[in-house]
């Protein structure tokens, strides 16, 4: 019986969705903020053409599209002429990595 509950344990854990959390639209390394890095990931997104299948966090202006405009609409985000969007999502963006970010020295 022991190793029944256990292996019930076991496939629960295999089973469960990821967590789901609050992510702000755009921002592509999960740091929880709208910065430059996200708008290098992007455009790096968009240049690669390794556009994932769900743009749900890519898609900043919302036309479901991703493209040059999202860009813009990150970097206006960026710089306080836009709000922030946040959505409820497991999804996150398995892509890059730290050697991505830039600092502005
Ligand atoms: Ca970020
Ligand atoms: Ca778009």
């Amino acid at each position: 019986m022991k190793k029944f509950y256990l292996s019930l344990l076991i496939l629960a854990s295999v089973a469960a969705p990821s967590k789901a959390d609050w992510r702000k639209v755009g921002d592509l390394n999960n740091d929880g903020k709208l910065t430059i890095n996200d708008v290098v990931r992007l455009v790096r997104i968009l240049n690669d053409n390794s556009i994932p299948k769900d743009i749900t966090l890519l898609d900043i202006n919302e036309d479901h599209k991703v493209n040059k405009a999202d860009v813009e609409e990150l970097v206006n985000i960026i710089l306080g002429k836009k709000e922030a969007k946040q959505i409820w999502t497991t999804i996150t963006i398995p892509i890059g990595n730290d050697d991505d970010n830039v600092t502005l020295d």
